[in-house]
């Protein structure tokens, strides 16, 4: 499977600062760090590689350097964008179903926690939770998150690991407590049908026998309003998709106009995801270091898939990685799904 995607809201990919990590008050045997921050060179390697295959395409985990970060917040706060909206609506009544209904006591482990919004209505609703193991692969970001919510929450202990969670991982120190996993934010939709396979896979050998997930799903639904969502009036979206050639520019000794490029999003009914391209406005070349790259008019970058699941294709997605949905919420008009899945294989 493909090394993809932390695109969780205020995540950047900045390098990690050791200095931050000592300074804060989560204690430094707590923060664990798995694998390295994505390096310049694989950045290179991947850029090249993808803008000289027959289709181009550039990995959207590449979108989430500052300024990408930034327009994705903007993203999550539009009145088209109805993901984040929704599923954060949803979220306080799946807490409150869960504290009801599972008993034990458990580690709550988020992948691609980011800035750590999403997991409050589990910490406020669900007693059992007495550690809390967020993995994300920026480190500054994610441990300064964390400072913010011990403060919050006295009394929980809170553990983050700094990793790509898309890789297999160990994750150690569930201390005895029943890993209950979170994936909100249907980030799992970047993935194609295949990674998303592997990452549940992964997911459930990362948490182990005996473990749930919660996940957040995007629904499919016309095709009009998910073209909304992607292609809001005030353009934000396409700050977002062309924020990936300035971030090119700023890698590369490169001639490349950002202008050249225009945003592009739309849903492939077939395939059942939204696609997002950079058209070429105009033949020409563009040339990165010592490497030119041509562009027909109208040629484009796929940048981003954002794969939409009725109930029926995500059961069988969590059939076939041996996960068992143990209950189900629909947002109001089917918006959003969530998902508590429960690891079948014993
Ligand atoms: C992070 N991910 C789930 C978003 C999505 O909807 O696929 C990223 C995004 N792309 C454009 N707008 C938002």
């Amino acid at each position: 499977m493909s090394n993809i995607a932390l695109p969780i809201q205020g995540a950047t990919t900045s390098p990690i600062d050791t200095h931050a990590v000592q300074q804060h008050s989560i204690p430094k045997t707590n923060v664990q760090e798995k694998t390295p921050v994505i390096e310049r060179n694989q950045f290179y390697y991947d850029v090249l590689a993808g803008l000289n295959a027959s289709q181009k395409h550039l990995s959207p985990k590449y979108f989430y350097d500052e300024s990408g970060s930034h327009y994705f917040d903007q993203i999550c706060a539009l009145d088209e964008y109805y993901p984040y909206k929704t599923e954060l609506t949803l979220l306080p009544e799946v807490a409150s179903t869960l504290a009801k209904n599972l008993q034990g006591q458990f580690a709550l482990v988020e992948f691609g926690a980011g800035s750590l919004l999403k997991v409050k209505p589990l910490l406020n609703e669900i007693d059992g939770i007495h550690r809390f193991m967020p993995i994300d692969i920026s480190g500054e970001h994610l441990v300064s998150a964390c400072e913010q919510l011990q403060q919050e929450y006295q009394s929980l202990e809170v553990a983050p690991t700094v990793a790509d969670f898309t890789q297999p991982l160990a994750l150690d120190g569930f201390h005895g407590l029943q890993p209950l996993g979170f994936f909100p934010g249907s980030t799992i939709g970047n993935f194609t049908p295949d990674e998303a396979a592997g990452f549940l896979q992964n997911v459930r050998n990362i948490l182990g026998p005996d473990s749930y997930l919660l996940i957040g799903v995007d629904t499919k639904k016309s095709p009009r309003t998910l073209h909304r969502a992607y292609n809001d009036q005030m353009g934000i979206t396409a700050k977002f998709n062309l924020n990936i050639l300035h971030r090119i520019n700023r890698h590369f000794d490169s001639r490349l106009d950002v202008a050249d490029f225009e945003h592009y999003a739309f849903y492939n009914t077939s395939e059942g995801r939204i696609e997002m391209h950079l058209v070429s406005r105009k033949a020409h070349n563009i040339v990165l270091d010592e490497t030119i790259i041509h562009f027909d008019e109208g040629e484009s970058i796929h940048t981003e898939s954002s794969y939409k699941y009725s109930p029926q294709d995500f059961q069988t997605l969590a059939a076939k990685t041996g996960w068992q949905i143990d209950q189900a919420w629909m947002a109001q008009g089917d918006m959003f799904s969530m998902y508590l899945l429960k690891n079948a294989v014993h």
